[in-house]
């Protein structure tokens, strides 16, 4: 019969949800397991295929587990504010608030449908003022704490969004990250969380958590600390000085001219009137760049000469003062002393506006005198350096550092790529920051008391300029609460990755009215233990939420250091090798392939097509193997019908009592238990289907056992399947007699450790491409003793003797190839 997956799955579904299978009971830790995965951002009311790969197969694993014996939390919900969805009401007409609402019912029915074991009494959404309270809540207890605070400053502006981005959503060739407009500079008074405190304990910490390396590297570039030096150069016929920040103090012989980043202040007062209309022409002409523009490598540099001159403080030497906008007003001092022969930055500019370079590091395996075809960065020995010559660069750094401090021209100091976070937006649809601007007062937080304060309604979607929240009178107009004078309230809403910083938190009880989160369930549930979720979070969600975890412990709301254990990001699925996209026209529609063969088919193929980190190509052939797979699955399990409700199995078989067949099928089954096992708490999902498939083609001979050993073997599939296809395994384990969901009294059968070894595989033998033999062998018997046992065989024997052997390959444990001539 064939299998009638749409009925099966439904009625699953229906027990699960009708029994409260997945409730979790969070009063109870031992055992805890908190499974995660990135909430869902509802811009959209499909879930499109990374969705599903996000998380069918976490769910499998978090299933995986419950079986195991694990008190297993698994919530989803809803990263509900942001962009997409105002930027769709301006295009449509319709309210952010009623197309998310929407897309939400949308979305969670198709979580439904694809079987996830979602504890939906932790279920959440962001744009709801019983959760946004408490982002204004956090925003409060940051200021107290001098960690939010405004600031006017230069920002990343969309001209398109008409907002402002953080670095982070500015894409590589200064597009919006959203649109792709071009991003420009803009100077805004703007609130600010202050991240940068932490940037010490956000490096530390990433030594104490299981995740990718190559997250924890972006992370550690990111955060960017760089040791160095700063240096007082002084200007000539003025009092004031320039300090540089350089990371080679070593190289101070070889600065032929000090650059300032154009905004600096000093370049007013210093600039030589012949030289004023250049400098205010070229200040003009790159005002639009962004940071990532203004430092590609593959940049023209460019830059004027302000006719200053600046003292080097070591020898005296008179260099000329430029701008440029290679250098950044925001990193370090603003300021640079350029060394043209050991910086690439500088060789260029130098070449470019033929500035002199001078060669004080030597390259090893070279001569003074060879000509420079580009800056020699690395570490060499000190030339051209007074009494420093001869130093290895390195000691050279700590030698000239310490002498600088000495004389007391400077300091050694440490300085941060990281910025501070601009959590201000000029969208609607976000959460309100509770700041209240009075004339006399001043920012005025808003009293808790007085929390939420509630996004409204009816507004303005595109006003001329500024917030649409601005030009909402009942919203903006209000009273100060110090003076009670009339006052405005601020018209900016938060980043939507304030609201993404805690989510984590909230699940344990989303509902929580005392606090923003329920601080012992906190201390008994965080860290979550496994979070999934897309690599493209690695600087922005995750250091976010990072930051936000260590400021709740130190005001004493949770007792952990970090929010996130052990993390892992899913890989893409491509068509055809190529990503997934409209324009190209190769997207794959779940609900094509939901209706056609079922949850349980779809899931275990994306969980089929390759290593789950690594991601795989979709083929509408590659899930038919899969649906076959299921078929042969539930009539194996129908023949069976009922065979667990009279006969019982032991939990281990002597093997020698065992039937050839029986044995086979008893050690195949064990170490499959052991294979699966191993394989899905790794999440190597692929092989854990795969060693099913094997276990399926097995148990042709399973008629021959006796019933006892049926029930043992059908019992462990059913079990082992139940993670991987959810719904299916419940109906064969249901098929076999059980009364109970196997999730309601978890069943995961260890391997019986004896079966395990002296296992023995068939090694096929082929000359030539044909097979001529197939030999029993011990599993993994060495190569050499192999070859032996091939060649003594008397079949073989007959294909290769007398003739000339070009080649052998070894698949250990399954072929062995012979070509003869
Ligand atoms: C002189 C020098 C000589 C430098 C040399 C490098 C090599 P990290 O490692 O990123 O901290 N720099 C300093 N402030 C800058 C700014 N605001 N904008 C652009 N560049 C700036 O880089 C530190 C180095 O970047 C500093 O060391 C400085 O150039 C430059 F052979 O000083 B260096
Ligand atoms: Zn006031």
């Amino acid at each position: 019969m064939k299998y009638p997956f749409e009925s099966i799955e439904l009625k699953w579904q229906k027990y699960w949800k009708d029994k409260k299978v997945f409730k979790t009971d969070l009063t109870k830790i031992d055992n805890k397991l908190y499974v995660l995965v990135m909430f869902i951002y509802p811009s959209a009311a499909k879930m499109h295929i990374g969705h599903w790969y996000n998380y069918g197969p976490t769910d499998s694993f978090a299933r995986y587990k419950k079986l195991k014996g694990f008190n297993v939390f698994e919530p989803m919900g809803y990263d509900a504010f942001g962009l997409p969805a105002e930027n769709y009401a301006i295009k449509t007409g319709i309210h952010p608030q009623d197309s998310t609402l929407k897309n939400i019912k949308d979305i969670r029915s198709m979580l439904d449908r694809m079987g996830g074991m979602y504890d939906w009494d932790a279920e959440l959404m962001t744009c709801v003022p019983e959760y946004y309270k408490w982002n204004q809540w956090l925003f409060l207890q940051l200021y107290k704490k001098g960690l939010a605070y405004r600031k006017n400053a230069p920002v990343n502006w969309c001209p398109s969004c008409q907002t402002v981005l953080a670095r982070e959503q500015v894409l590589g060739d200064g597009g919006c990250e959203r649109c792709g407009t071009t991003v420009i500079q803009k100077n805004l008074t703007q609130w600010f969380f202050k991240i940068t405190e932490y940037a010490d304990e956000l490096l530390d910490g990433l030594n104490k958590i299981d995740w990718p390396e190559k997250t924890k590297t972006m992370q550690i570039n990111w955060i960017g600390k760089s040791y160095g030096t700063e240096i007082d150069f002084s200007i000539e016929g003025s009092d004031e000085k320039i300090r540089v920040f350089t990371t080679r103090p070593d190289t101070l012989f070889g600065v032929t001219y000090v650059v300032l980043a154009p905004e600096n202040e000093l370049v007013q007062k210093i600039t030589k009137p012949e030289y004023k209309d250049a400098v205010d022409k070229y200040i003009e002409s790159i005002k639009s760049l962004t940071e990532v523009e203004r430092t590609s490598t593959t940049k023209e540099k460019t830059g004027v000469p302000t006719g200053a001159y600046a003292i080097n403080p070591i020898n005296g030497e008179k260099v000329p003062i430029w701008i440029a906008d290679y250098v950044l007003a925001t990193y370090g001092t603003g300021c640079v002393m350029a060394v043209p022969g050991h910086d690439e930055r500088d060789f260029e500019f130098a070449k470019k506006f033929n500035l002199p370079i001078k060669k004080v590091i030597l390259q090893p395996g070279t001569n003074e005198e060879d000509e420079l075809k580009e800056a020699y960065t690395d570490v060499g020995v000190m030339i051209n350096s007074g009494k420093y010559n001869g130093l290895s660069s390195d000691v050279g750094i700590e030698k000239i550092s310490e002498d600088i401090e000495k004389q007391g021209l400077g300091k050694r100091t440490v300085n941060y790529r990281l910025r501070d976070w601009l959590i201000s937006r000029q969208r609607y649809w976000g959460t309100p920051i509770p700041v209240i601007h009075c004339d006399k007062c001043g920012e005025v937080p808003v009293p808790e008391d007085q929390l939420p304060v509630v996004l409204p309604y009816e507004v303005n979607f595109k006003p001329d300029g500024g917030s649409p929240l601005a030009s909402c009178e009942e919203f903006i107009n209000t009273t100060c609460p110090e003076c009670g004078a009339p006052a405005r309230r601020d018209p900016d809403t938060m980043d939507t990755f304030v609201d993404s910083s805690w989510y984590y938190l909230r699940y344990l009880n989303p509902r929580y009215e005392e606090g923003m989160f329920d601080s012992e369930l906190a201390n008994n549930w965080v860290p979550v233990d496994v979070y999934v979720g897309g690599a493209e979070h690695a600087t922005m969600h995750l250091l976010y939420a990072r930051f936000i975890h260590k400021f709740l412990r130190d005001i004493g709301l949770v007792n952990s250091d970090e929010p996130f254990q052990k993390l892992i990001h899913q890989g893409t699925i491509t068509n055809q090798g190529a990503k997934m996209s409209k324009s190209k026209g190769n997207v794959v529609d779940p609900n094509e392939f939901l209706e056609k063969y079922g949850s349980d088919v779809f899931r275990m193929y994306l969980m089929f097509m390759g290593p789950y980190e690594l991601g795989g190509d979709w083929s509408d052939k590659g899930i038919v193997g899969v649906d076959r797979f299921v078929q042969r699955t539930y009539t194996l399990f129908e023949n069976y019908r009922g065979i667990a409700s009279d006969t019982h199995a032991k939990s281990k078989y002597d093997m020698n009592e065992l039937s050839d067949d029986e044995k086979k099928i008893y050690q195949k089954v064990n170490q499959t238990l052991a294979k699966v096992d191993s394989e899905i708490d790794n999440f190597r999902f692929n092989t854990a289907v795969a060693a099913l498939m094997e276990l399926l083609n097995e148990l042709k001979n399973i008629d021959n056992c006796r019933k006892e050993i049926q029930v043992y073997t059908l019992e462990r599939f059913a079990s082992m399947l139940a993670p991987l296809a959810p719904h299916l395994g419940e109906e064969c384990w249901s098929l076999l007699g059980k009364e109970k969901s196997i999730y309601e009294k978890p069943v995961w059968f260890e391997p019986d450790a004896e079966a395990l070894i002296n296992e023995t595989v068939t090694v096929v033998v082929q000359v030539n491409g044909k097979v001529r033999a197939k030999i029993e062998l011990p599993v993994d018997t060495p190569e050499r003793e192999v070859k032996n046992i091939v060649f003594n065989d008397d079949k073989i024997k007959g294909y290769v003797d007398g003739k000339q052997i070009v080649k052998e390959i070894y698949v250990p444990n399954k072929i062995y190839n012979i070509v003869v001539k």
